[in-house]
């Protein structure tokens, strides 16, 4: 099938008998895989025997796909109070890899892969290749960092198993990242939304026509961004930038990704059991509502995990999508429940401001949401840098532009906001996953 796109680009399906699989078949091996992931936690792994006992529930109650939700939830903190490998499920000799997730504060959580979870996670990305057009015929340049972050090598056994030509460059670098992208005629690029945008300007200051390039698509994941973001960096590379979403915990880039129709990722489903539910109750929602996404891995042997809290707001749509697929597609992500600010009692994501500020297209799209704390008020200022050619333009107009974005953040998000404009270039950029707030609240006791 054919899209329409910036630059031509052809798709096909990977794994066509997986990928369009009826409902009705889906849900059978679901339910099957489920069931000898039950029961394999069960025997091999004392937290889950623990807390099946605490509920008292043994694995032949689990007798239709309904039956989920009689499981226990897994918390981040579950793998950390187990840490490194109380949750494996197997002995450490079937462990072939380890990785860690990239956590801010104390022990990370730590996941072990046996030969067949290596084996299956390559596939799962190589389906996400063939989603955006990938073939062997390619040049994959990955720029997700490579180490115990699941982006570099995860990515990279996925485009090997494509059958592509990997280039393995890792994160940072940009001026490297650049040279081979044109020298090696990368045709797909792989790293952060936040660093694809970075890599787009500092190309474009360097005088790169990314029109004349080879390159036409890019997957773009690990961090929440909008699709004002995406159609920045399509504009500005010549390119269809698709979303790619995951998490270390439940396997790695690839549980979920866009397909070309772009209504959504499309959820690895003979792979994980996809729920939303009520972050604050655990109650499971309708398809459509909006709340936390919890998975379920049903072919991991290394550290299955029952209904993992991803922390992460989404909605999902079990409808068969314009491109065939029948896996059911979560909308892109909102952002995490622990990155929720909450203002004055309004709950604020930074992408609902990324969405706004590159509404107005007259500022650059980095940006900073600062919160402090006045008296016994949360106040938010947002920090948005300006371009070479606004930096130099009239006081009034910025005073102008300032007022329009603070209304129009009222108006959207019912909240006041301070608008402070940086010059350009001041707001740092990330290699890997950006950081877009800076919470002085603690600072001030
Ligand atoms: O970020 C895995 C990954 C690598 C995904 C490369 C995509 C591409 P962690 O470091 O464990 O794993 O972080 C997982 O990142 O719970 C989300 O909050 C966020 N995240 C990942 N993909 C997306 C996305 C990798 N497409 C956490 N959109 C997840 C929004 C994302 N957030």
């Amino acid at each position: 099938m054919i899209q329409s796109s910036v630059k031509k680009i052809q798709t096909s399906y990977y794994d066509p008998e997986h990928e369009t699989m009826s409902r009705e078949r889906l849900a059978h091996l679901q339910l099957q895989r489920l069931q000898t992931t039950v029961k394999r936690v069960y025997k091999s792994v004392p937290f889950y025997r623990d807390a099946f006992k605490s509920r008292g529930l043994e694995p032949g109650d689990i007798k239709t796909l309904d039956d989920i939700k009689k499981l226990p939830f897994t918390y981040k903190q579950d793998l950390r109070d187990n840490y490194p490998y109380g949750l494996f499920a197997v002995p450490l000799e079937k462990i072939v890899r380890l990785h860690a997730s990239s956590g801010t504060t104390g022990k990370p959580s730590v996941v072990g892969y046996t030969k067949n979870d290596i084996a299956n996670w390559a596939d799962l990305v190589a389906r996400c290749l063939a989603m955006a057009g990938g073939s062997k015929e390619d040049v994959i340049q990955i720029a997700y960092g490579y180490g115990l972050f699941t982006g570099g090598l995860g990515l990279h056994y996925g485009v090997e198993r494509l059958g592509a030509s990997v280039v393995p460059a890792s994160g940072g670098n940009t001026d490297r990242q650049l040279m081979l992208m044109q020298d090696f005629g990368t045709s797909i690029l792989a790293c952060t939304p936040s660093y694809a945008l970075f890599l787009a300007e500092e190309g474009i200051a360097a005088g790169i026509d990314f029109k004349k390039l080879p390159i036409r698509a890019g997957i773009f994941g690990a961090e929440p961004w909008t699709d004002n973001m995406k159609k920045q960096i399509e504009s500005k590379m010549d390119i269809t930038a698709l979303d790619i979403y995951g998490l270390s915990e439940v396997m790695g880039p690839g549980v979920a990704m866009e397909c070309m129709e772009k209504e959504g990722s499309h959820i690895a489903e003979d792979h994980f059991i996809a729920e939303v539910i009520n972050p604050d109750t655990g109650d499971v929602l309708p398809y459509g509502e909006q709340g936390e996404l919890v998975l379920t891995t049903i072919t991991k042997e290394g550290i299955p995990l029952l209904r993992y809290r991803t922390r992460d707001i989404s909605t999902l749509h079990p409808e068969i999508c314009a491109c065939g697929r029948t896996h059911m597609r979560m909308k892109r992500v909102a952002g995490r429940t622990d990155d929720m600010l909450i203002i004055r009692g309004v709950n604020v994501f930074p992408s609902q401001v990324e969405s706004v500020l590159l509404e107005f297209g007259e500022t650059e799209p980095h940006y900073l949401l600062v919160v402090d704390r006045k008296g016994d008020l949360d106040a938010l200022e947002i920090w948005v840098e300006l371009s070479e050619k606004m930096f130099s333009d009239k006081v009034k107009h910025l005073e102008t532009l300032e007022g329009r974005i603070r209304h129009r953040i009222l108006s959207v998000l019912n909240i006041n906001v301070k608008i402070r404009f940086v010059e350009p270039r001041t707001i740092p950029r990330s290699e890997g996953k950006a950081k877009r707030v800076m919470d002085r609240r603690d600072l001030q006791g």
